[in-house]
């Protein structure tokens, strides 16, 4: 691989690397490329009659993206990036390349347009390496602390977010919706596991073009048995904190390339800042902010809160009215449920939502019914309340507001590889 090359490189030693033509230049009987693979960058400098027949006019010829495996001497050079150049000996064209579509300046359509050859460059093979750091930080720190990993379906019959953003299908001669979540499963996947999680495709239709709304995204979700809204909320710090060291120790590089210092995500540790939805509101209306208490917080709002901040701060007892049925209401607030949104910092928005679950079935059932939802579709769900119901709770982290935050991204469609929005589903 180029990183191993570049980071221990063998002086005068043969090295061969395979990958892609990243940039060519020739003049008369010298070419320079730089090639690149996942692990960097580095420049070859192929000089005629150093090599066998063909193999000069063929890097001669070689346009950016052929595939190409090099051989050839280490030396040092200090204009090559990285300080090191490959002396070729060798220059095999693996796989010839037509005009790339992309070049240096160009619309965020053409490079949607083009997304599958677009996540060739530096910035998205940074951005998924951090993703994947992201979620290997995660599954580490669930294995340590006990979780089980579930396979919730996707295929469902129930709105567990209210029916305003969800995909309905039609399964057979019957009507089916794409999961918005996995928590009804996983609440009823507590009654074996004790404490479960999933990571799963959720998908909203959200008609809203915003920065950071993705109609299919990754959604790791946790649903834990005897805890309640202040463990809850233990449990998400922790896991935040665990997700984003495992990205400081294992991806510097990959952070400073997309303009965050690592060393400043270094302090995201626990505990976060506590803040009441009351306390908010009265906050905001410090900022001569103009809302009417009983609604949730919007992105305008929700970036004020912590435009500030460095650390992730949890908004807890929202009005019981503006979250969903499933919520518990707090004793010691009536009115407000056992709820938090952890906000992320420096104005990115909302990264979780969790709650503990309202565990009584009369109290469930009548919510249902006084928002109009027909029971049938939830009788398996009340069963959870007929059958040794516990004290319980969970949340939902979206993987790619996590990961707009980490890398500081302008929108959230540069968090995955192909992204889903109103506007888009190709490529
Ligand atoms: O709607 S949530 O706030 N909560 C739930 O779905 C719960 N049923 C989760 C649970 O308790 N198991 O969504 C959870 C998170 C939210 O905080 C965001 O980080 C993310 O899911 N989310 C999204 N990310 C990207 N795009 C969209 N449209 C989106 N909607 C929610």
């Amino acid at each position: 691989m180029i990183g191993q090359v570049l980071s221990a490189p063998r002086m005068g030693e043969d090295e061969t690397i395979r990958g892609w033509v990243y940039r060519t230049r020739s003049s008369g009987a010298i070419v320079f490329a730089v090639v690149r693979d996942s692990s960097g960058i580095i420049q070859v400098t192929v000089k005629k009659g150093n090599l066998p027949e063909g193999e000069f006019e063929a890097a001669k010829a070689a346009t950016i993206e052929c595939s190409v495996i090099v051989t050839g001497k280490v030396h040092e050079d200090q204009r090559a990036p990285g300080g090191y150049e490959l002396r070729a000996s060798n220059f095999i064209v693996v796989g010839t390349a037509d005009p790339f579509p992309i070049t240096e300046y160009q619309s965020e359509e053409l490079l949607l347009d083009n997304r599958h050859l677009w996540i060739r460059s530096r910035e998205q093979t940074a951005l998924m390496k951090v993703k994947a750091s992201i979620l290997e930080g995660a599954r580490e720190w669930l294995k340590r602390n006990e979780f089980v990993e579930v396979t919730p379906p996707i295929l469902t019959t129930n709105a567990c977010e209210g029916g305003v953003t969800l995909f309905k299908l039609k399964y057979f001669d019957r009507e089916a919706f794409l999961s918005q979540s996995a928590q009804m499963y996983l609440e009823a996947l507590i009654f074996s596991l004790d404490r479960v999680y999933s990571l799963t495709p959720s998908f909203r239709a959200e008609k809203s073009r915003t920065t950071r709304h993705l109609t299919e995204y990754w959604h790791l979700e946790l649903e834990e048995a005897w805890v309640d809204n202040a463990g809850n909320m233990e449990i998400q710090e922790n896991l935040v904190s665990a997700m984003v060291q495992e990205v400081v120790q294992e991806r510097r590089e990959e952070l400073k390339l997309l303009g965050r210092d690592p060393d400043a995500l270094k302090e995201v540790r626990p505990p976060f800042k506590r803040m009441r939805y009351s306390q908010a509101i009265d906050a905001l209306r410090a900022q001569d902010f103009e809302i009417s208490s009983g609604c949730d917080l919007g992105a305008v709002e929700e970036r004020t809160l912590t435009a500030n901040e460095t650390l992730p701060v949890f908004v807890t007892n929202f009005p019981k009215e503006c979250k969903a049925f499933y919520m518990k209401e707090d004793p010691l607030e009536p009115g407000t449920a056992k709820c938090a949104d952890l906000l992320a910092p420096e104005g990115y928005g909302e990264i979780i939502g969790g709650s503990e679950r309202e565990t009584d079935l009369h109290l469930l059932q009548g919510r249902l019914e006084a928002q109009g939802i027909p029971l049938d579709a939830y009788q398996w769900y009340l069963d959870l309340r007929r059958f040794g119901s516990v004290p319980h709770s969970g949340f939902g982290l979206g993987i790619e507001r996590v990961v707009r935050w980490v890398c500081k991204l302008e929108h959230i469609r540069d968090a995955v590889p192909f992204p889903r929005t109103v506007a888009r589903v190709y490529p």
